[in-house]
């Protein structure tokens, strides 16, 4: 009976610290990890005008040089841009400039970088590029 009960201790000890353990790994509401914070166009957003650049704000600098930006269409052909740089002004800033006027469609922009602490943080947003004259009303 004794055992029992302090092995269920055990088990509920161990559930919470693998809990707080999980909580401390998302890394949610912990603003030493970087993260991106904005982006243009904006994720999920339909935009009317063809965007010149990808712009990537991020919560913290990442390491200058680090960021990667890769432009696609949503079968995935890859579309040129630049090398992307920080803005001049602004180190949380990366941008990367487009090479060619961008046509209407469905993009996805998959970016990679690193922090300053030297973790890699990733992600991908989609954005659509419609021209007011093509729009039903
Ligand atoms: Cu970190």
């Amino acid at each position: 009976m004794r055992t029992r009960v302090l092995k269920g201790l055990g088990l509920s000890m161990l559930l919470a610290v693998v809990a707080v353990a999980a909580r401390a790994d998302s890394g949610v509401g912990d603003d030493r990890h970087l993260a991106l914070k904005e982006s243009s166009p904006t994720a999920d957003s339909t935009v009317a005008v063809a965007p010149k650049q990808i712009r990537l704000l991020f919560t913290l600098a990442p390491k200058a040089g680090t960021t990667s930006i890769r432009l696609m269409t949503a079968d995935s052909t890859l579309i040129a841009t630049q090398k992307p740089a920080e803005a001049p002004d602004d180190g949380t800033v990366v941008l990367t400039t487009l090479d060619n006027p961008l046509t209407p469609g469905s993009y996805l922009v998959v970016w990679r970088t690193l922090a300053d602490d030297g973790h890699a943080v990733s992600g991908e947003f989609k954005f659509g590029f419609q021209p007011a004259t093509a729009r039903v009303p």
